[in-house]
This record gives C-alpha cells, sequence and structure tokens, in this order.
C-alpha cells in the first residue's frame, strides 16, 4: 500500500497552495460587511440560523454520545423493547415544527420585503452579454444614460507576466453610479445566455435571463464602493465580466448625470466628423481590446473552430460594407454580437478600420463615423 508518486505530488502541490501568498492574503471568510438593511438581515438571519443548528448539534450529539458510552455493551446494558409512544411521537414531530417555523417566518418576510420592487426612484437596467454588462438607466435622475461596462483589469495581469492589482478582476472602466438612500431597482436581462447580477454587500443577486425581465432592489445606506461578479456560468470569460456600483452623494450623482449626458451626447455627434487612418487605428486597438480580443484574441488569429481569425478574414479584408454589416448586426445564433445598439458610430469605425489595418491585413481602408451612421439607416 502506501501513497503513489502521482498522489504525493498532489498533496504536496495542495499544501504549497495553501502556503503561498495569495492565498494567505485572502484568508478571508463570512460575509461582506453589509452596505444595506437587507444585506444586514441577511446576516442576522444566518446568524440565528448558525445558532440555532449549533444548539441541535450540540444536544443531539450530546445525548446520543452520553447513550453510548453510557449504555454499552460490555457494562450488561440491555436494549429496552418498548414501540409506540404517543407523546415521544407528538413531541419529535412538533417540536421541529416550532422550530423550523420560527425561522421560516422571519426568512419569508425577509424575502419578501427583497423581492418588493415598488416604488423605486430609480430603475436601472443591467443587460447580461457574453462577456461584460450594460446599463440602461430607465427611470428618475438620469433617465437615458447608457454605457457598457467592461472588466478593466489588463491582460498581463490575468496571464500572470504583470503583478497582480488589489481589485484584480473586481474593475471596470466605468462603474453603476447611484445616490446614497435611494431605492434603485435593476432590471436583469441578457442577450444571450444566464448571467447573474450579484453585488454581495447590497444583497443584490439576480438572475439574467434571455427573454425575461427580472427586478431586485437595494437601498444603499453608505457612500463607497461595492464590488460584485456574475454569478452564473456563462461561457469561457464567466469570471471576467465584474460588476462595480459606485454609491455617491446626491449632489455628486447630479454631477455624474450631466457629464454622462454630455458624453452621449459627444459621441452621438460623431457622424459629422472625420478622422485620420493613424487616428482610427490607435482608437479602435483600444476598442478591439475591450470588445473583441476576448474572442478575436488581440492577435487576431482567433480561437478556431468557435472564434474565427480576422487576421486574412474574407470579410475584414473584403467589401468595407459587408464588414460594417456584421459589426452592426453581429451574426443571429452565434457569439458574434450586434455590436451596433453596444458602440456609438465612432468606436465602431474605428474598430473596423483597426481590423482592416492590423496584423497581415493591409487594405489601406478608412471607415468613417460617417460611413457607420449612413450603414444603420
Ligand atoms: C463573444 C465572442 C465574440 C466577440 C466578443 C466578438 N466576436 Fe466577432 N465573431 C464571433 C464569432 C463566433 C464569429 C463567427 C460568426 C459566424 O459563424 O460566421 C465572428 C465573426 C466576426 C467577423 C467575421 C469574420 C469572418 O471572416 O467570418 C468579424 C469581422 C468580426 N467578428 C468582428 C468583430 C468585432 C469588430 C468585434 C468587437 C467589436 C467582435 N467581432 C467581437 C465572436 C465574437
Ligand atoms: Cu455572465
Amino acid at each position: 500500500m502506501g501513497i503513489n508518486k502521482k498522489t504525493q505530488s498532489c498533496l504536496t502541490g495542495l499544501a504549497l497552495m495553501g502556503w503561498s501568498a495569495m492565498v494567505r492574503a485572502a484568508w478571508e471568510f463570512n460575509f461582506q460587511i453589509p452596505a444595506t438593511k437587507s444585506a444586514q438581515t441577511v446576516i442576522d438571519l444566518h446568524n440565528m440560523m448558525m445558532i440555532i443548528i449549533m444548539i441541535i448539534f450540540i444536544g443531539v450529539f450530546a445525548v446520543v454520545s452520553y447513550s453510548v458510552f453510557k449504555h454499552r455493551k460490555s457494562k450488561g446494558h440491555q436494549a429496552a423493547q418498548f414501540h409506540d409512544n404517543t407523546l415521544v411521537e407528538i413531541a419529535w414531530t412538533v417540536v421541529p415544527l416550532i422550530i423550523l417555523a420560527a425561522m421560516a417566518w422571519p426568512a419569508t418576510v425577509a424575502l419578501l420585503n427583497m423581492r418588493d420592487t415598488a416604488q423605486a426612484d430609480i430603475t436601472i437596467k443591467a443587460t447580461g452579454h457574453q462577456w461584460k454588462w450594460g446599463y440602461d438607466y430607465l427611470k428618475g435622475e438620469g433617465e437615458g444614460i447608457r454605457f457598457m461596462s467592461l472588466k478593466a483589469t489588463p491582460a498581463e495581469q490575468i496571464r500572470g507576466s504583470a503583478a497582480k492589482e488589489e481589485h484584480y478582476l473586481l474593475e471596470v472602466d466605468k462603474h453603476v453610479v447611484v445616490p446614497v438612500g435611494k431605492k434603485i431597482r435593476m432590471l436583469t436581462t441578457s442577450t444571450d445566455v444566464i448571467h447573474s447580477w450579484w453585488v454581495p454587500a447590497l444583497a443584490v443577486k439576480q438572475d439574467a435571463i434571455p427573454g425575461y425581465v427580472r427586478d431586485a432592489w437595494f437601498k444603499a445606506e453608505k457612500e463607497g464602493i461595492f464590488r460584485g461578479q456574475c454569478a452564473e456560468l456563462c461561457g469561457k470569460d464567466h469570471a471576467f465580466m465584474p460588476i462595480v456600483v459606485e454609491v455617491v452623494s446626491a449632489e455628486k450623482y447630479s454631477q455624474w448625470v450631466g457629464n454622462q449626458k454630455k458624453q452621449m451626447a459627444a459621441a452621438a455627434d460623431e457622424g459629422g466628423k472625420s478622422y485620420s487612418l493613424d487616428e482610427l487605428k490607435s482608437r479602435g486597438e483600444e476598442v478591439y481590446a475591450a470588445n473583441c480580443a476576448a474572442c478575436h484574441q488581440a492577435n487576431g488569429k482567433g480561437l478556431p473552430p468557435a472564434f474565427p481569425a480576422l487576421d486574412g478574414s474574407k470579410i475584414a479584408t473584403g467589401p468595407k460594407e459587408a464588414h460594417i454589416a456584421l459589426v452592426l448586426h453581429g451574426k443571429p445564433n452565434t457569439a458574434m454580437a450586434a455590436f451596433g445598439g453596444q458602440l456609438g458610430d465612432g468606436d465602431i469605425a474605428a474598430v473596423i478600420t483597426y481590423e482592416r489595418n492590423a496584423w497581415g491585413n493591409k487594405t489601406g481602408d478608412v471607415v468613417q463615423p460617417a460611413d457607420i451612421k449612413a450603414a444603420r439607416k
């Protein structure tokens, strides 16, 4: 017998992993510090149930251990021979029933409260995409704001060629900003597969299901930045679609809304501008890294057969019109999404120009925002 070589090295590996600085740095348990009343309620419920469970556990094990030890056979104990004891049977039905009801009652009250999304101050829709979140402010101050929120952790940190920052894989380029003390209703849906919008400190975890709109709410009690992740296995980059909610004062929120509106107006107004090949290429490279590289890869080689190469692709080197149409409208029933609704004219023009002039593609074509604007019609 004995442990074979393979098992031995596995165990050694595990032991070393346990010792590594990363693991010890993340040596935390229990819930995150709550930022909403609901989150506090969830923790209180959890603690209450843990205490009840512990009491039952210790009680049952104490009685069993005592009986086994005290009445052991070697002492000459005989098993009692009786059945049907109405009193005991009623007791072991009624007592657990009371305990269960005592736990279910507050849990149900909390759940009903968490489902009650009526009379929200602000309504935001979170749309899951493979692999990023899109936000639409639908009602309340900020109505009309929409943006994509992309993972901001650089690829070097993910590959391990750069040191990992504090908020590794929990940082995005654009935060979901909300005012403190206001009831925020979050609608969730998806354009492809099931995702889940989860921010532990706010006690919101809601599946985002294609073809359905679900909702949840939160009212942050304090300002701060709260981080979460997609909590539904949604494909290869499931771990790469973080959520960052920034809770700010009412004044700061109004300022943010003003800024967003200005930025959106500027983005919508790009149809008339024209840029040089170099300007479009360098902007396009950034748009590509954020939006396309997850599938088509930074080197343009894709991951065939799932994600085609764009380096040398017939579409990326063929007629511009077909390339523009594909990026605007996507290809139904494939992972290639319609980016028309996700990116502005300027960004789409830039990324297409980049694709047509990057890697081995040397078309020399320049696609301007006006071309995209025209193609949208
Ligand atoms: C989630 C993965 C994914 C992302 C992200 C993605 N694509 Fe695609 N793309 C695909 C797939 C899959 C296809 C192949 C579709 C098909 O079956 O024809 C494709 C096809 C293409 C093609 C046609 C290639 C050819 O020769 O057939 C182009 C061009 C393209 N994508 C551009 C883009 C651009 C630009 C972006 C970013 C704005 C992007 N893609 C982001 C998955 C993706
Ligand atoms: Cu997801």
